[in-house]
């Protein structure tokens, strides 16, 4: 995005005003940043910033990018709110590419927030959600697919999505999908040259080498789009439900795989009723663990109610455990259970089966179960014993990593939006090699052509409209 491009989009967004946030989480620390970025930025931090005798400085005069030590004032009365360093970055050079002042400061939240209120008493407009980033986005500092890896690093989980935040932070999409762009314009003008140059004898792009550039970029469409799944775990955890009937050891298992003693345990059945949820990084994958009430009988309301949670959480689930126990013989409830589970798999639901308690004596029939799950093996643990749990957790992010896609180069999408625009992208492609083969005229396919590079464009911000961009900068957090 050229200069004069950009000033024409922050005019028509009204990006003019100086805008100030409190940019560190609250109740992280003692110390917190406050960030000032616009074009009164230093002028507003001249009123408030006093050096450590009390003096007016010249915040002007600073070099770029220089640290200073002083005191915050409130200018009306001269009183003294906290101590800070007063960080100063001039344009071009920083987040925004307007001037940023950082005060790095040293009290708590409630002096966090009288510093952000003199500088708004001193003519900063408080900043809404994501809108340093989103003046980073239309300065051209990054590109819409950088923004939302800002969003999600920030709402991290796990070192695995923070790392794929960070991958895509540093643009991998953003090339990739310039790539694929720039690999499309250029078949875009082969093809309409020599319709647009007639007399020029420019060559015809050949049907079959056509055929195959097109090819090739759907493919990497394809894998692209086929990374969703992956990315959506990276960013929102497997939907994991326990199942088994009552005390066959679902609560203590939810405890030990959150290493927490989240749930009641007791040896009497039926003590989980309601559904809990948490969410737990087990090697790398998060999921989303959901224990829930045994099954039995309901013998009244309340029984009845959790037998409907647990089954509404059942269907949702990417991945069941289901436990049984070594304890015991096979039970009605059990051989109920064996038929979720079958129908479970019908709707390519992911089960590992789990046989708990083998510290005790074994009384269960294990070949039955076995068959009956048409299964060669199972986990088999002891949570009491604490026996068997390193591989039950491997199993875990075993089966969610298998089948999936996860791309060599790092390069993911995470969001259904990412996911919108290439699938429009691919089927613009689509049709345009349907047209290849049916031997149709070159200037029909420019227009499936030119969707596939609109939709594509979409991703990175190169064709984007007002709607898509406040949508997305709307779910960041202020002062980011
Ligand atoms: N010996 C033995 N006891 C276990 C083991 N795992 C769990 N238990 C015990 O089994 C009983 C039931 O455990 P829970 O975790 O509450 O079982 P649950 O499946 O959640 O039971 P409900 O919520 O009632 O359906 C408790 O007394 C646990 O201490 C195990 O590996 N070995
Ligand atoms: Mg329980």
């Amino acid at each position: 995005m050229g200069e004069e491009d950009s000033e024409h989009i922050k005019m028509k967004f009204g990006e003019n005003d100086t805008i100030a946030a409190i940019s560190t989480p609250p109740g992280e620390s003692g110390i917190g940043i406050v960030r000032l970025s616009g074009p009164k930025a230093m002028r507003i931090a001249q009123k408030v910033f006093r050096d450590k005798r009390f003096s007016k400085v010249d915040i002007e005069k600073f070099p770029s990018h220089t640290a200073h030590y002083g005191l915050i004032v409130d200018p009306r009365h001269q009183e003294i709110i906290d101590e800070a360093i007063l960080i100063l970055m001039k344009k071009p050079k920083t987040y925004t590419r307007e001037d940023v002042v950082e005060f790095d400061c040293h009290g708590g939240i409630l002096s966090l927030k009288r510093v952000l209120e003199v500088l708004i008493n001193s003519g900063a407009r408080i900043a809404e959600p994501g809108e340093f980033t989103k003046r980073a986005f239309l300065s051209g500092r990054i590109d819409l697919s950088q923004a939302e890896a800002v969003i999600d690093l920030i709402q991290a989980k796990s070192e695995s999505s923070r790392k794929a935040s960070l991958a895509q932070l540093e643009g991998g999409l953003k090339k990739k999908i310039t790539t694929l762009r720039g690999k499309l314009v250029e078949i875009f003008a082969e093809i309409e040259a020599p319709l647009d140059f007639p007399d020029q004898e420019i060559e015809e792009l050949s049907e079959i080498k056509l055929q195959k550039r097109l090819e090739e970029i759907l493919k990497e469409v394809t894998t692209l789009l086929a990374t969703l799944d992956y990315g959506k775990i990276l960013s929102e955890g497997v939907n994991t439900v326990i199942i088994g009937k009552t005390n066959v050891g679902k609560s203590s298992l939810f405890n030990t795989l959150l290493k927490e003693e989240r749930a009641i345990v007791t040896p009497l059945p039926g003590t989980t009723r309601d559904t809990l949820e948490e969410l737990v990084n087990i090697k790398g994958v998060i999921f989303r663990l959901i224990d829930t009430a045994g099954l039995k009988n309901p013998e009244n309301l309340v029984e009845e109610i959790s037998l409907q949670r647990r089954g509404n959480f059942l269907a949702k689930a990417d991945l069941i455990l289901a436990m049984f126990e070594v304890s015991s013989q096979l039970s009605e409830e059990d051989k109920e259970i064996i038929q979720e589970i079958n129908q479970a798999r019908e709707r390519n639901q992911k089960v590992i089966i789990v046989e708990n308690k083998i510290d005790l004596k074994e009384e269960l029939e294990r070949e039955k179960l076995l068959e009956l799950l048409n299964i060669k093996d199972s986990v088999r643990i002891s949570l009491k014993a604490h026996r068997g749990i390193d591989k039950l957790e491997e199993e875990l992010s075993n089966a969610v990593l298998q089948g999936l896609v996860i791309p060599p180069d790092g390069v993911i999408i995470n969001n259904v939006r990412q996911a919108e625009a290439l699938k429009r992208a691919k089927k613009g492609l689509e049709y345009a090699l349907e047209g290849v083969n049916r031997k149709m005229p070159y200037d029909l396919l420019s227009i499936d052509l030119k969707d596939s590079l609109d939709a594509l464009g979409e991703i990175t911000g190169d064709s984007i409209n007002e709607e898509i961009i406040n949508h997305i900068f709307s779910r960041f957090c202020i002062g980011k």
